[in-house]
Order: C-alpha cells, then structure tokens, then sequence
C-alpha cells in the first residue's frame, strides 16, 4: 500500500510509535516559529528547561500580533524576545517585517520538512508541501530543545479539486466550501491533503490561503503537493534550492474524500459567529457594510493585494464604510510600493495599517456597536473583533474590495471581467529586518531583557487523591480559545501577566466567572463538543490553572488545547455518554474518588454529585500523557526525566 503526502514525511520523522490511525506518534522537527503573544511564554519555558542553544535546522521568532504598544507592556515584550531569541540561536523577525506564517512561507517554508509553531495557523506552510503544525508555547520550547512533538497518528482525507476557478472566484472559497462541506470540527484527528488537476492551477500562495483555514475545521494539517507551482514559487523567492517534488503515491489509501468543483464555486461568505456558517455571497447581497477588513495570513499575499488594488483603482470606498488594508509581509508592502498599487489603495480612501495581524486579533478597528464588518481573516467568533454585537463575515478579497466601494456587499461576479494580476518572476528580496543569533561563542555576552510585565508562569501540581470541587462552570460547544481567553486590544498586551490576564477569563461567557472562581479556590469545567477549538494560545489552560482549574470534563476536546491542557497539569476528561452532560448543573458539588489512582492506572474513574448521580468519565491518554499529569505538567516532567 502506497503513502499520502503526510505519511511520507511522517515516516521520515518519526522517533517514536506507529503509524497507526489513533496512536500517539513523536516526530521530530526541522523548524519552529513563535510569535510575539505566545512566544514570550515559548522562551520562558525554554529558559525553565535549561537549554543553551536551539537543536533545530531553523527556529524564527517573528513579532506580529502584539504591535499596538499602547504601553510598555509590549514592547517590553518585543526586547525581551529579540534578546533571548539572540542568546539562544533563533532568528529574529523584528516588527514590520510581517506576519509570521506569510513571512515564513516567503522565506523559509521547505516542502517535505516539519514545522511546528505556538500560532495555530501554522499549516499555512502545506501551501509548499510543508508539514506544518500549531502547537502550545511550551511544546514548541520543547522542539527547539530538540524533542520529540507528539500528536495522534492522524487519519487522511483526501479533497479532490476539479475543474479552474472562474473570474472573482478565489482560494479564500475554496475553504469556505469545504468548511461547508466539514464544518469546525470537520478535521479533528485529520491530516487534508489535496488533489486532482485543480491544484496545477493554484499558486502557493492560493494555496496557503487553503491550508491556513485548515485549522478552523480543527485538522491536525492541511497540505499541497510540491510541484511546479511550488518550483516556481520557491524561484520567485530565490530559494530554488529548496525544491523538493513531492505527492502521493498513485495506491494512497484516504480515509475519507471530498471534492470540490472549481469551475461551479461562487463567493461565499462565512457568516457569524463561525467559520463553518457559509452562505453564498449572492443571498446577502445588499446588505449594508460598515467596515471592510483586508489582509490577516490567510489573504495578504501579493496576489491578493494587487486584484485588491485593481478593484480599488480610480474608485473612492464608500462614505459609509470604512477600509482598512493590511499587507502580509514587507516584502508584498514594498512591491506594492513599486509598482504603485499602494498609491491606488491609498487614492481610493484606504486605509493603510502595518504588514501584522492588526484587526484580526482585535487589535485596533473594532467595528462599530452592532456594525457589519466583512473581513478577509480566517476567524469570525463572537468579540473577537473586539465588539461584542458586530456582525463580521469572512470573504475573499476580491468580495471584501467591491464591497467596500458600493457599501454593501458584493457579488462581484456580477461586475463583468475580473481584474487579471500578473506576478513578477522575480520578487523584491530583502531580508534585512531578520536579525541573526549571535554565534555560539558570542551567546553567554548577550544578556536577555526583561521588564516588569514579565511575570512568573504559574506552576502545575500533582493530582490529588480524590477530588472534591464545584463544577464552577458549564458551557456548550465549541467553546474558542476566544472565550476562554479573549485577546483583543486591551487584554493582548498582559500575555506574559497571567495574574492580570486571569480578570478576564471567560468573561464572554460569564462576566463573574473570575472572581468566582478566586473566592471558589477554583473547581471543574464542563464543556460540550469541540472544547477549546481556535487558537494554540497555551494562555486558555495557564490562566485556568491560575485560578484553580483542577479538571475540564468535555463531550470532545480541540487537538492543540488538549494538549495545553496536559502540558499545564489540568486534566483533561470526556464524558462516557454525551447524554450526560444534562444531568449536571453549574455550582453543583461535585467529587471523583480515586482520581490520581485512575490518572495512574487509565481505570474506570466517576463523578459523583451532590445529589447522588454517577457519571462515567473517559481519560484517553498516552502513557506518557498520564506521566505527565501525575508530575503536574510538562515542565515538572521533563525536569524529572533530565
Ligand atoms: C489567533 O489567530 O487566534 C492567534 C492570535 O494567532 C492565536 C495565537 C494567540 O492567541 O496568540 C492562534 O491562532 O494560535
Ligand atoms: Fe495573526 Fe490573525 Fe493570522 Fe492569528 S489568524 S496569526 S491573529 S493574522
């Protein structure tokens, strides 16, 4: 039997397990990337573990989300992690260079290798038949040290394209149709590979769009092959070298297949509150737009930006809509510039933010109270705009632009002949805002920098005996990391504060829930299907773990959060029959006796309530998931074991 794209490269990593659908697999890994909200907790943690020197082919901090700096907090940040980044061998992109996973796929994507980075739409990177995978901060600490990353040996489904993309249809539907087809949880416990002869006419950048929404149907991966698009790509960017063919073989076996007609796709738009809510542009038509939003990592490429600017030219954005552009990478901003795209953006009323998430992370140009914000991000759930009541629909870019001239939303299908884009063979290379490590012998002279919002990080414990708590909340399903643990504006700036971060957990949910849980000494989650889906923000188990979380008990977990999770000391358990999630109530007393005896042994474990219900608990765990819970978490672990 043949091999799948991924099988391929994960036999060529694999240091531990089988390649069994299910098993728990350790792979070892070519290349890292932090960013600037999760990173300074990364190198925290790499400084917790001792390790002098990164052991990988290639580890980049990038600083891109956290740009606002509307106090020390961040920029206290930023020195923190050039510093550190320089002690300890990793190259630093400095802000202004962009946004990690558009700068990496530029610079230092390779098809075939491994990439795991502490960002959750680090599978952009299977746009160049990379195997890229979003991670906590502390398993990427752990993967510059030269470990092992684990995940679960994950089934293949195979999406077929068929057919060519028509005029103003683009990458950015293509995903949205299969998270149609999928919906959020779609992908769990899955690798998506994608096939058939509509690939050749997709561009890696097209393709990364594709791969970057992956994560949003909860896969472990999403990847293309590597072929003469990647060939050329790679040449664009000077780096043919890299250049690797690669696909599956002709007797892959799939698990599951899609497919998706090319030719018979039109816009659509992922309505709110989720990625997975997809209706067809043409029925919303009309509608009235308050605010357009153009860039993030899925849409922000050089492509994307010159039929942008096409659209734009000679063209003013309506006067009740407000348009905000940001470029991906420096790079794609300084082609902009020479070729004079930008100056259409900008004579068209744009407005020009800097190449970084910007507002799709809620940081700056939150709509206006209960307005309609059309975005061409990846993620639409509730606030994360940073406005409560705004309506935000994710769409392509081509969609987002018309729009923003007429005011309302587009079909732009509708406007006769698309703008056709030519992209140079050769792009503007200048690498000079990524700052090398010092060398080997240099590195004890560096000294790390550290301000005041460096706070300690919170320190798990081992379970206890049996465990008797409150079930302190319960919420339904697909529960983000966004609500967990909202970011935005105001809260962004306390990533490396879990003290201060801890006053707003889960407060989209429950405003009371942090004081609660403080005066309560903390207690038990309990969650419905898809628990923790979004972000790999390690934040969304730290914070808990903070304010007491002992267990989360959930209808299913998101892949990346419970791994959080573990690697925090808080364990993470399902319900043996969904049915009865009913049967508990929030503020209930609850107790599990034999809890650390169950961790230890992977036995029955029970929930007893104050009323005298049983419920069935599931704990799947590795054995050494269990090793790590009964240590307390990761670092308590890895300590133990040096
Ligand atoms: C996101 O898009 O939600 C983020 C912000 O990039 C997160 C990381 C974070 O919370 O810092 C992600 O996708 O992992
Ligand atoms: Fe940044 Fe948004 Fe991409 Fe997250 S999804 S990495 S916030 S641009």
């Amino acid at each position: 039997m043949g091999y799948t794209i991924v099988q391929k490269i994960i036999k060529n990593h694999l240091v531990s397990g089988e390649m069994k659908c299910g098993e728990e697999i350790g792979l070892r890994i070519d290349q890292t990337l932090t960013q600037d909200a999760t990173g300074t907790m990364a190198y925290l943690q790499l400084e917790a573990m001792e390790i002098d020197r990164v052991k990988t082919e290639l580890s980049v901090a990038y600083i891109d989300h956290n740009t606002l700096q509307s106090g020390f907090e961040n920029a206290d940040d930023h020195r923190y992690i050039q510093t550190v980044a320089r002690k300890h061998g990793v190259r630093f992109s400095r802000p202004g260079n962009g946004i990690c996973h558009q700068v990496h796929l530029e610079r230092f994507g390779v098809p075939g290798k491994t990439l795991i980075g502490s960002d959750s739409h680090t599978p952009t990177a299977g746009g160049i038949g990379m195997l890229g995978m979003g991670a906590g901060g502390l398993d990427v600490a752990v993967a510059m040290g030269g470990g092992a990353y684990y995940i679960t040996m994950p089934k293949n489904i195979k999406v077929e394209l068929v057919g060519k993309l028509s005029d103003y249809v683009g990458a950015k539907d293509v995903i949205l149709e299969v998270l149609r087809q999928l919906g959020v949880k779609g992908g769990v416990g899955a690798v998506i590979e994608y096939a058939g002869e509509g690939v050749k006419s997709l561009s890696v950048p097209q393709r990364a769009t594709i791969t970057n929404m992956g994560a949003e149907l909860g896969a472990t991966s999403s990847i293309f092959p590597s072929d003469e698009a990647t060939l050329a790509f790679l040449k664009a960017q000077g780096r043919e070298a890299d250049y690797i063919p690669l696909g599956p073989d002709a007797d892959a076996v799939y698990d599951e297949c899609y497919t998706v007609d090319l030719t018979a796709l039109r816009p659509l738009a992922a309505c709110p509150h989720s990625p997975d809510n997809v209706k067809s542009v043409s029925s919303l038509a009309g509608m009235k737009v308050d605010q357009v939003c153009i860039g993030s990592c899925t849409n922000s490429s050089l492509a994307d930006m010159l039929t942008v600017a096409k659209i734009l030219k000679g063209k003013t954005v309506h006067p009740d809509t407000s348009l905000s552009i940001s470029p991906g990478s420096k790079q794609v901003y300084t082609m902009l510039a020479e070729c004079g795209a930008l100056a259409d953006m900008i004579a068209a009323g744009a407005r020009i933010l800097e190449c970084a998430c910007g507002p799709c992370i809620g940081m700056g140009f939150s709509p206006k109270s209960g307005g309609i914000s059309l975005r061409t991000f990846n993620r639409n759930f509730l606030a994360r705009s940073g406005t409560a009541d705004a309506g935000v629909y994710l769409v392509s870019p081509e969609v987002a632009a018309a729009s923003a001239i007429a005011g309302v939303m587009v079909d732009p299908t509708t406007l006769g002949k698309a703008p056709k884009v030519k992209l140079p063979k050769k792009f503007t290379i200048n690498d000079n805002l990524i700052e090398l490590p010092a060398s080997v012998e240099d590195a004890p002279c560096v000294t790390v920098e550290r301000g005041p919002n460096i706070k300690p990080i919170p320190k798990g414990e081992a379970p206890m005996e049996n465990l008797e708590c409150e079930l302190i909340l319960k919420v339904g399903d697909n529960i983000t990391t966004d609500h967990i643990m909202p970011a935005g504006a105001k809260i962004l700036p306390y990533r490396s504060n879990v003290p201060k971060l801890s006053e707003y957990c889960f407060t989209v949910c429950d405003k009371d829930f942090p004081e609660r849980a403080k005066a309560k000494g903390g207690g038990i989650i309990l969650g419905g299907h898809n628990y923790g889906q979004g972000s790999s923000r390690e934040h969304a188990a730290l914070v808990p773990l903070y304010l007491g979380i002992k267990a989360v008990i959930a209808k299913s977990f998101a892949r990346i959060h419970m791994a959080n999770l573990i690697n925090f000391g808080i364990v993470p358990m399902t319900l043996s029959c969904e049915d009865d999630y009913d049967k508990i109530a929030e503020g209930e007393a609850i107790s599990i006796n034999g809890f650390k005896e169950a961790i230890k042994s992977g036995g029955e474990l029970y929930l007893t309530t104050k009323s005298g219900e049983k419920i069935a608990l599931n704990l799947s765990l590795s054995e050494r998931q269990r090793e790590i819970l009964l240590a307390g978490g990761t670092l308590n672990y890895t300590k133990s074991k040096s």
